[in-house]
């Protein structure tokens, strides 16, 4: 692997600390984080690993729907060639692939599970708390053992009304600073789209849409917003990625895949209960870190309990997944 070839880089120095249990403990007892055997393994071979967050399992479903989604999202990436690795802190103890019953603690945790984005890790580190991972922290993590590619539905935002309250996500901030590329499809409407590109401009992301011009607004095709680039295949993606790393930029990347075709009828019904949702978080004053979860459930709610909404949240996450692991076979195929 050529990965540690550039001493001064991010990347390389992400490479450095694949093995990171050790060199951060060199007793073995008090190891900063947990990586798992198989990712462990897989991280050290050079083969492809696919990164997962833990909110959209805490937050994002209900119990038992977020075991079995995980699972399968799980078993998308395995099939395209990758392994997965979701990522949460347990005990404090921040885990980099969770085996099944740590998935299923998580899962039946759901909301008393920290929301966890970079601002709260030491938090709920130091106070040995249980963190479901948000794309801002599963990406912290992904960098600090070498996982360069990352799936997950939607990403955070720039909120509607950022400009006055300052709501943005940290997942934006996060992507300007740390080379992981994100696959995801676009950012939800419930957020500012157009000023959602103007600030991960401003940061310097690379900002790619798969297979389209258009950036996409996860339950559409099209946002009304272009995207900078377009790239056409995994290869294309992981010479991007690849490009990026070698020029030690230091940003990440994030290709945003369209929902597919046969999902996309639904759109314009879930675009009306989005404009509701919106309406009642102002009525009832819901800011800061509960915003996107209240949004999101409210969607789900008013589209039907189990929803439109959150059946294209799982269609897409697994989308996601199996586009995201071709992306990281062909990363680590340019890379041997
Ligand atoms: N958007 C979605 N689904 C999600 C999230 C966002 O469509 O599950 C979650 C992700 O974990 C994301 C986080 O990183 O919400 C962003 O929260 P905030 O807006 O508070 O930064
Ligand atoms: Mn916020």
């Amino acid at each position: 692997s050529s990965s540690s070839s550039s001493s001064s880089s991010s990347a390389a120095a992400v490479g450095r600390l694949s093995n990171i249990s050790n060199h951060l403990s060199p007793t073995g007892s008090n190891p900063l984080v947990k990586v798992s055997a198989e990712v462990s393994e897989a991280l050290s071979s050079g083969l492809p690993v696919v990164a997962l967050e833990s909110t959209i399992i805490s937050h994002g479903m209900p119990y038992p729907q977020n075991l079995e989604t995980a699972k399968e999202v799980e078993a998308i990436v395995r099939e395209s060639g990758a392994v997965p690795a979701t990522i949460a802190i347990l005990d404090g103890l921040p885990c980099i692939g969770l085996n099944l019953e740590q998935l299923e603690r998580l899962a039946r945790l759901g909301k008393n599970a920290q929301k966890t984005a970079r601002r709260d890790i030491a938090y709920v580190v130091a106070s040995k708390r249980n963190g479901a991972t948000t794309v801002s922290a599963t990406m912290f993590f992904a960098a600090m053992v070498g996982i360069p590619v990352f799936v997950t539905g939607g990403t955070g935002g720039v909120h509607r009304h950022g400009e006055h309250t300052m709501d943005i996500s940290s997942d934006l901030t996060e992507l300007g600073r740390t080379p992981v590329a994100v696959v995801s499809a676009g950012v939800k409407s419930i957020l500012d789209i157009p000023r959602t590109l103007e600030y991960l401009e401003t940061q310097g992301v690379c900002v790619a849409a798969y297979k389209t011009y258009e950036f996409p607004a996860f339950f559409t095709q099209t946002s009304g917003c272009k995207a900078p680039c377009r790239v056409d295949s995994p290869e294309e993606c992981a010479r991007l990625i690849d490009a990026n790393r070698k020029l030690n930029l230091g940003n990440g990347v994030l290709i945003a895949v369209p929902i597919p075709k046969e999902h996309s009828a639904s759109g314009s019904l879930i675009e009306s209960a989005i404009q509701q949702a919106l309406a009642e978080a102002r009525e009832k004053n819901i800011t800061g870190n509960a915003e996107t979860p209240f949004l999101l459930a409210r969607v789900n709610e008013i589209t039907g309990g189990a929803s439109l909404a959150s059946t294209l949240d799982i269609a897409l996450v697994k989308n996601n997944a199996a586009i995201g692991a071709k992306i990281s076979v062909a990363l680590a195929q340019l890379r041997s």
